[in-house]
């Protein structure tokens, strides 16, 4: 039998935007509660709000830095005052600064890409923990990227992020055994949301490029996998989901269209 998710308690990291603010909805859309988190707050509160138009029968949004440890607990105690229990967490918040070869790379990137990517999720997962465990069927769904299992240029530092986030996942594995918490990695590769418009900085005309003659995946095709992968029976754990778009055969085979 599928995880029933109305009125479930799900946290999702890294919902002001892309695939956070889509599996926030489309929690919300399956009758879970919501508890949003992001530095961008009045992003998270048009999220929440979209969230309670979709069903969700609550939908509360507090500022998050997962960068930083005190911003973490201080989130986590903040969810206490609402809830004592914790049925899913999305360790979603993440992302790619710049595209420079290693020669030329910016300890600034390199130190914000370790910092969320990786100590995020281990620093989230610390402070949820308690929550999680003794409940039927909860999960961890950690967002990493095929980039955490293929490398290209200029990639050097967030393609070991997302292969930290792997293994951060899969130790996950075995530390929970027997506690009754899934944990499985979602794996996307590319995906039309602000990810590309955060790596260059604002450059939009450099972000739109990216995805020039291709279809790639949308916000809403993620947000439905961390559903999905959630509402699996309690006896089931999806440990690694890898979900591509069509025209993008492997990281460096991507089918584009010529321009009309
Ligand atoms: P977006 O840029 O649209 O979303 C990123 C989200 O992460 C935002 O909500 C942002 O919120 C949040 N975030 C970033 N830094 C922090 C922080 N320090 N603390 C809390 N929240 C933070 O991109 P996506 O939706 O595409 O990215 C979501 C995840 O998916 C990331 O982990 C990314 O690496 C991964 N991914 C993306 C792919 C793609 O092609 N789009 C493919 C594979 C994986 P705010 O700025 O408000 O804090
Ligand atoms: C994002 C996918 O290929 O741009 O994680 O690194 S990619």
């Amino acid at each position: 039998m599928s995880t029933s998710l109305p009125g479930r308690w799900v946290l999702i990291t890294g919902a002001s935007s892309g695939f956070g603010a889509a599996g926030a909805r489309a929690f919300a859309a399956a009758g879970a509660r919501l508890l949003l988190g992001a530095r961008r707050t009045d992003r998270l509160a048009a999220v929440a709000e979209q969230c309670r138009q979709a069903g969700a029968p609550a939908a509360h949004a507090h500022a998050l830095d997962v960068a930083q440890t005190a911003s973490v607990n201080e989130f986590l105690a903040w969810v206490q005052t609402l809830t004592p229990r914790l049925d899913v967490l999305v360790n979603n918040a993440g992302g790619a600064l710049g595209l420079d070869p290693v020669a030329q790379g910016k300890d600034a990137d390199w130190e914000g890409m370790l910092q969320v990517n990786v100590l995020g999720v281990l620093r989230m997962v610390r402070a949820a923990l308690p929550l999680l465990v003794e409940q039927p069927g909860s999960m961890i769904v950690n967002v990493g990227s095929v980039a955490g299992r293929a490398v290209y240029e200029g990639g050097a530092a967030y393609c070991a992020a997302k292969a930290g986030e792997l293994q951060i996942t899969r130790t996950l594995r075995l530390e929970l055994s027997g506690t009754g918490v899934r944990v499985g990695t979602l794996d996307p590769g590319m995906a039309e949301t602000e990810f590309s418009l955060v790596r260059f900085n604002g450059d939009a005309a450099r972000a739109a490029k990216v995805y020039e003659g291709v279809e790639p995946l949308t916000a809403e095709d993620v947000g439905e996998a961390m559903v999905w992968m959630a509402s699996r029976p309690a006896h089931v754990c999806i440990d690694e989901l890898v979900i591509k778009c069509t025209d993008q055969a492997a990281l460096h085979k991507v089918h584009r269209r010529p321009r009309a």
